[in-house]
């Protein structure tokens, strides 16, 4: 997810092709007119209307996710979906996975892992590679400032790492809401690798899908999570099909045109590590690097949500979201480009498990598209 957004040197040289056009982001005083009304003639009208025409010819305005049952053909797969752009969610397409039954037992997992170390994502409160706001530490009188924070992750054998997601390390078995918060989410193609011994449960590819989208996936990774793991708003570059195996995920998602309700800025880096008593403290990476990262969290607690809204009205006062819950046992397809938060709801047993296939996107057309999207949102 960190890369996404391009490298940072092609970032500063998009800010100052913006300071040398005269428009600062978030200064829409700037912008020209025309001739005509504002849905054709200012940059924002522009891309509200090119936002609303995409939902009215081909995505549709409920904010739906469409259900279909699988497995789907390559060729309906690539016509209905891929070609548009338009996500779905696919019913028995994995019913014959053994994964279905048995990862639903922490005992099978421990035992297939049990001397496995594993990749654990460690945060104060389940938000890895989101937005935190931090005090100076001298009182410099600009109050806090806003830093990219991304996990501690340490390597842990996994009966341990599962005990510490699930929250069974404390003598009552739950999680509190001042533990820490462990997600074992590494996106390197970690399930042929860590995962490798739970590889028979599951498939390697799901073979419409190669078959439509020409290529075998670039990664598969596995996601096992608790109630308070929280992947911020952000896109990935690849085609995802993403399978849950045990307990729920809530999809917030927002096509690639609507990029500029996203606010997306930049942000100084920053990390996890641990403090004196061991407890989870932010440290500024150094050299400095800027992250540019969507600024836009939709679910702000509820004393936060006026500052919200009145920083971002185009997310909160636009169309809302297309949001779905994706069950146990059912596959998204979430296009390429397109945002995406993720929160999750584990099985009463156990955690949240998922596992997800990234293939390679086409950089055609359409990806050039989204990079004039990309200049035109950093002027408005
Ligand atoms: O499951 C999650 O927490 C995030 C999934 C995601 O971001 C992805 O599959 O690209």
């Amino acid at each position: 997810m960190f890369e996404d957004y391009g490298d940072e040197e092609e970032d500063e040289e998009e800010e100052e092709d913006v300071e040398d056009d005269g428009g600062g982001q978030g200064d829409s005083d700037g912008e020209e007119e025309v001739g005509g009304d504002d849905a054709t003639t200012t940059i924002s009208g522009v891309l509200n209307t090119l936002s609303q025409n995409v939902r009215e010819l081909s995505l549709g305005t409920c904010g739906e996710v469409p259900k279909v049952v699988g497995p789907l053909s390559a060729l309906e797969f690539l016509r209905e979906y891929v070609m548009p752009g338009r996500p779905c969610i696919i019913t028995d397409a994995i019913a014959h996975w053994p994964a279905l039954q048995l990862w639903s037992s922490n005992e099978y997992l421990c035992s297939k892992l049990q001397h496995q170390h594993i990749s654990l994502h460690c945060t104060p409160d389940g938000r890895a590679d989101a937005l935190v706001p931090i005090s100076p530490l001298v009182d410099d009188g600009a109050g806090s400032s806003v830093v990219f924070v991304s996990a501690l992750v340490e390597q842990v054998e996994f009966p341990q790492a599962l005990e510490r997601i699930v929250g069974g390390s404390r003598c009552c078995g739950c999680l509190q809401e001042d533990d820490e918060v462990a997600y074992a989410q590494q996106q390197n193609g970690c399930f042929k690798s860590e995962y490798s011994s739970l590889a028979s449960d599951a498939d390697a590819h799901i073979p419409w899908a190669t078959e439509a989208l020409g290529c075998t996936p670039e990664a598969v990774n596995l996601w096992i999570g608790n109630q308070r793991s929280v992947t911020s708003f952000h896109k990935d570059h690849y085609e995802n099909l993403y399978a849950v195996v045990t307990g729920e995920k809530h999809f917030t998602l927002l096509p690639p045109t609507d990029l500029h309700r996203m606010y997306i800025r930049s942000y100084p880096s920053a990390h996890y590590v641990r403090g004196r008593s061991s407890e989870l403290v932010i440290e500024e990476d150094r050299p400095t690097a800027m992250v540019p990262w969507v600024s836009v969290d939709p679910f702000p607690l509820p004393l936060d949500r006026k500052e919200a809204e009145s920083k971002y009205p185009l997310y909160f006062d636009g169309p809302k979201p297309f949001s779905c819950t994706v069950r146990a046992g059912e596959l998204l397809y979430l296009p390429s480009m397109w945002f995406h938060h993720v929160r999750q709801t584990p099985d009463p047993k156990g955690p949240t498990i998922a596992l997800n296939y990234w293939y390679d996107m086409q950089f055609d057309i359409k990806y050039a598209y989204f990079n004039l999207l990309e200049s035109l949102a950093a002027i408005v």
